[in-house]
């Protein structure tokens, strides 16, 4: 797709954005009646065909609960959903396919370290470390863990540009910390954060790192043995696969010495009312009947990933950010809000005068799809004294004649809207 076609629509980064849009059927509708431009895919991303028949062909050819029949559907069914797993293991260059367990996202991810591998670790008087720039989704499990066991939060902060501070990092370590957790890309801001070194910080005193990879999985390679984090949450929906299907990633020995999360079938290695025994895992972290058609529709992203030549994928993405935000620079009033010097495809910003809600509302009547807000990130929004902002976010198979018309309907906007 990427290097292959001569269709002479290639960008500056060698990357075949024309071709790449013919496989995203959701690319060619039309919103209010004009041809849609999606530029909020840090919410989600959208589906290529092969993942939309993934699904289909699972219902209409192979469904069937896995791990427990001896039939034919069984097996298969079974047979594609443990693939799935290793396609992921293989991406995301785990060791052990058992390093990977399915969940529903990054939130649920993250829930399930807190609950199992916090309430066995963290107790009274403990600190756990985050940073301004987190999800709503790596702040509150651990608020309620702390809660519970009367530990304390301790915050990184982070400077005008979006970028968190080292030096203040290496502060807030202290014979207390039992737990780093921190987001390697910034949903709001678009900081790509340097988790390797934060991760070779935690590890100097021996405290367990966890990477929210939500934002980052799509847009570039995750090592997670190169990274050394111990545990790493990321959602399929924002890679191009189903929602309802996500990993957790852990180290293996984090794993095993962990409590289970739910408890039910496939969970369990025998039951009596006397005593229960786990199964091993990653199957003591998934109770009950998974989420199997998810699952294995993941494992087809995942191929579809690996099929695109990511590189030049990730630096058209980069060349978009770029080039829209030249542009939003060049109207009177728009200020960028994030602006690290390691940055991914996310442009955020606010336009004196123009309530943000207004102005996103304004762009729906264009087709245009952005997100307005505070992107569940509110610390972020209070540390840079703002309600929110306008958050447009790019993925390869958007163009920049989209980020054109963004810009004009922004000036509309602006002329109908100032106060
Ligand atoms: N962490 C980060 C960094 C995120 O961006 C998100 C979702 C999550 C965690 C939660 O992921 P989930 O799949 O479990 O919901 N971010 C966004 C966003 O930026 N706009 O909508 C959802």
């Amino acid at each position: 797709m990427s290097s292959s076609a001569s269709t002479g629509t290639k960008t500056v980064s060698g990357f075949d954005v024309q071709e790449a849009r013919k496989i995203f059927p959701l690319l060619h509708v039309t919103a209010h009646n004009k041809p849609l431009i999606y530029f909020d895919n840090a919410a989600t991303s959208q589906k290529p065909e092969v993942v939309i028949d993934a699904l289909s062909t699972y219902y209409s050819e192979y469904n069937a609960n896995i791990h427990r029949g001896v039939h034919f559907l069984a097996q298969t069914a079974s047979q594609a959903y443990d693939e799935a797993r290793i396609k992921v293991q293989k991406f995301i260059h785990a060791q052990s396919e058992r390093e990977i367990i399915f969940t529903r996202g990054t939130t649920e991810s993250i829930n399930l370290v807190a609950s199992t591998w916090g309430r066995k670790n963290i107790s009274e008087g403990d600190e756990i470390i985050l940073s301004v720039m987190e999800h709503h989704s790596n702040i509150v499990p651990w608020q309620m863990l702390c809660e519970e066991q009367k530990a304390t939060l301790k915050i990184i902060p982070m400077n005008d540009n979006g970028e968190l501070l080292l030096e203040e990092y290496k502060k807030l370590i202290s014979s207390k910390t039992k737990l780093v957790a921190v987001v390697h890309v910034s949903n709001s801001l678009g900081t790509i954060n340097p988790v390797k070194e934060i991760i070779r910080i935690a590890h100097e005193k021996n405290i367990p790192v966890l990477v929210d990879g939500a934002q980052a999985i799509a847009h570039d390679t995750v090592d997670v043995q190169d990274l050394d984090c111990d545990f790493y949450a990321f959602s399929g929906h924002k890679m191009f696969g189903p929602t309802g299907i996500g990993c957790l990633y852990g180290k293996l020995h984090l794993l095993e010495s962990m409590p289970p999360y739910q408890g039910g079938g496939e969970m369990i290695q025998s039951v009596s009312f006397e005593k229960t025994t786990y199964n091993e895992v990653p199957f003591k972290f998934e109770a009950g009947t998974p989420n199997i058609a998810d699952a294995i529709a993941l494992g087809t992203a995942v191929d579809f990933l690996n099929s695109i030549d990511r590189k030049s994928a990730s630096a058209y993405e980069h060349e978009l950010m770029i080039y829209a935000s030249e542009k939003l620079k060049l109207i009177d009033g728009v200020k960028l809000i994030g602006t690290a010097e390691n940055k991914t495809s996310v442009v955020s910003f606010i336009i004196e005068g123009v309530n943000a809600m207004d102005a996103g509302m304004y762009l729906d009547t264009l087709g245009i799809a952005v997100r307005t807000g505070h992107h569940c990130t509110e610390p972020v929004m209070k540390r840079l004294h703002i309600p929110g902002t306008i958050r447009a976010s790019f993925m390869f198979y958007n163009t920049k004649e989209e980020v054109d018309v963004m810009i004009e309907g922004l000036n509309k906007a602006i002329k109908l809207l100032k106060k």
